[in-house]
């Protein structure tokens, strides 16, 4: 009898490379899985197909999706995997339903087979196994593998208790610092601010979390941080118990406290003058609607409604006034600004700013070490230092540079961000003055002056291989919707084995300089996408453009972009349709992708991912490093 045909597809596979000198390939093949094996061939219009490879049913030990934020470089970008004798066939799959539909068949014919007890959810590649950084291809897996559907089944959400309680006190939970919208069916959204249970954080980059209405599901490790105990208003008894809270302070003593403070969005709750209601002051220096005097104090009534539920300024109602507070720590929503930071009497020490938690991307200013003058930065001056036994750069925050609210806002997504080829923002140290940033270093410093310096003697495969080790890094940033918004050659340092690291992602959002902000001067018109330089409207294709002069940059060795032209005449050029021109060093087929990230609209440019696999196709396959995955 024959074997009956199951699944049979075009898709994409990757070389298995079984030997040491095996190209990396991407190639599409006809795939068909059967009773008994998985065969893969190459189909050639008017001929017929040429078995490529075939896997006996047997011998595979696990069939499972792979979870990478990995640029893919061929066109389909829905990997799993199939592990048999030791090898690791990769497999991509146009889109998710597809893949699914793959995994799950392929599961069910060899659910009774002698599977894997393990298994390793990201791609091998680059000498390690990228979930779990093991640098053995054949060390055992670091996830549960579940040889069946059933097994690995979300489980049926709970009743939601009538309190909707998320958690117990034993419980791990984490805050959500942004939305999610899930892109597999094993994912679960996130919402902003939100509390969830940590099931398994085995795995470094997702994370199983649980939500208010008990749904399991995988969440990015990168939107979501811990809580801290301290934080919990569950863990606090009485309002009095929190730092926010000044008994006995009357409204005049308030405003002189807030007004010494001198920070937007400082706060604090106090007794109101009607017996039991609270009032929440605030600080402020935003521009009032009815010409009030600037900086000043508001003041909020916390009223409460029939059924006991607790508002401020807007009816967004909360059960308690800590989870008031809570929410509004987080959100303006009808306040003239989100209450920032705490302001509280400490009797004998005058007032005394409290931050909310300790911070986990807080450094010791103790453990930092500085060492000599790098250069000036966009925020202030350089130095290199040493922290926890490496070499680091510290960027020093010159007074009034830096909106640093704002920045401390996002600094744990922007510590969480890591890549290879994205300098790492170790955390920031805020105790000492002026506060700075501690971020990896690299020896051969920004890349500009990196590229002037070596002029004539830089080889088309380092300046290709320049352009690769950026797009990777923005591919990374464009996967995790990390908008770097001013992408350019001084923005990018040079490592010792010349390795090009992507840094200052995000980082013009705190600039307080207005020049820079109010695109004159400082602005960076050049590197600028029209819709930038129209509308300010920032996205992932404006980074494209960016890159497309960053290019430019590279292949001219460091030269100015528009070099002897004024803003204003670049501007007027590019509205007339003008491009750069394709420098003297750069090949026709990499000019064609400059010119891509140059076209006026920003959706018929490229995304990072696809240059990054343009690109690895124009380098030479038998390289190594640029073609791994
Ligand atoms: C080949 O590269 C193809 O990618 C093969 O895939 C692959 O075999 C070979 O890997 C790799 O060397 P070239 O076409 O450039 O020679 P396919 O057979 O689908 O064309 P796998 O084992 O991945 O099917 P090695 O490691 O078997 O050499």
């Amino acid at each position: 009898m024959y074997p009956r045909v199951i699944l049979k597809a075009t898709l994409y596979k990757k070389s298995q490379q079984k030997r040491r000198t095996s190209p990396c390939n991407y190639k599409e093949r006809y795939f068909v899985l059967n009773t008994e094996e998985l065969t893969y061939s190459e189909r050639r219009p008017g001929k017929k197909p040429i078995e490529k490879g075939c896997i006996k049913l047997s011998d595979i030990t696990c069939v499972e999706v792979v979870r990478s934020n990995v640029p893919i470089p061929c066109e389909f970008k829905y990997p799993f995997q199939v592990v048999y004798d030791s090898y690791y066939l990769y497999v991509f799959a146009p889109d998710n339903d597809c893949r699914l539909k793959w995994v799950r068949a392929l599961k069910e014919v060899t659910k009774h087979n002698e599977v894997s007890l393990y298994y390793h959810p990201d791609f091998w590649g680059d000498g390690r196994w990228r979930c779990c950084d093991r640098p053995q291809k054949q060390s055992a897996g670091c996830s549960e593998y579940f040889p069946s559907e059933c097994a690995s089944k979300k489980p049926l959400p709970p009743t939601p208790d009538p309190q909707r309680r998320v958690s117990t006190s034993e419980d791990r939970i984490v805050v959500a610092l942004k939305n999610f919208v899930p892109q597999e069916d094993t994912d679960i959204p996130l919402h902003k601010d939100e509390e969830y249970v940590v099931i398994d954080s085995s795995e470094p980059n997702w994370w199983r979390v649980k939500d208010r209405d008990g749904n399991i599901g995988t969440v990015p490790f990168l939107y979501i941080t811990e809580k801290h105990s301290k934080d919990s208003f569950k863990s606090f008894k009485s309002i009095e118990d929190y730092e926010w809270y000044n008994k006995d302070i009357a409204r005049a003593e308030a405003e002189a406290l807030l007004m010494k403070e001198d920070k937007e969005g400082a706060f604090m709750v106090r007794d109101s003058r009607q017996a039991g209601v609270y009032t929440v002051s605030v600080f402020t220096k935003a521009p009032g609607s009815n010409g009030e005097k600037n900086p000043r104090i508001k003041h909020y009534l916390i009223r409460e409604t029939e059924k006991s539920l607790f508002y401020l300024a807007e009816k967004y109602l909360f059960p308690s006034i800590p989870e008031l507070i809570h929410y509004h720590q987080h959100n303006a929503a009808g306040l003239i600004t989100r209450l920032r930071y705490c302001v509280s009497l400490d009797t004998g020490n005058g007032p005394r700013m409290k931050e909310l938690t300790s911070e986990r991307w807080e450094l010791n200013a103790e453990e930092i070490t500085q060492g000599e003058e790098l250069g000036s930065g966009q925020f202030g001056l350089v130095f290199k230092g040493l922290w926890q036994g490496q070499a680091v750069a510290i960027k020093t925050i010159r007074e009034d540079a830096m909106s640093e609210e704002e920045f401390k806002e996002e600094a744990e997504i922007m510590t969480k961000l890591s890549h290879p080829k994205l300098v790492q923002l170790y955390g920031v140290c805020t105790q000492r003055s002026p506060i700075c940033l501690v971020t990896e270093f690299l020896e051969n410093g920004c890349l500009t002056d990196f590229l002037r310096s070596q002029r004539g003697q830089l080889s088309q495969k380092t300046l290709l291989g320049m352009c690769l080790d950026i797009s990777e890094a923005m591919a990374y940033l464009e996967s995790s919707n990390f908008i770097h918004r001013d992408l350019a050659a001084r923005n990018c340092l040079v490592s010792k084995d010349l390795v090009v690291k992507v840094s200052d992602f995000g980082m013009t959002r705190y600039v307080l300089d207005d020049q820079y902000r109010s695109f004159t001067t400082k602005f960076p018109v050049k590197w600028s996408s029209p819709e930038v330089i129209k509308f300010s409207k920032f996205s992932s294709k404006s980074d494209v453009w960016s890159y497309g002069v960053l290019m430019w940059e590279v292949y001219s060795e460091g030269k100015l972009p528009y070099e002897y032209r004024s803003n204003m005449e670049v501007v007027e050029s590019l509205n007339a349709g003008q491009r750069l021109l394709k420098p003297r060093l750069c090949p026709e087929t990499v000019y064609q992708l400059m010119q891509w990230c140059w076209k006026e609209k920003p959706e018929d440019r490229p995304s990072f991912a696809l240059l990054f696999h343009d690109l690895a196709s124009l380098d030479d396959p038998m390289s190594p490093g640029h073609f791994q995955l």
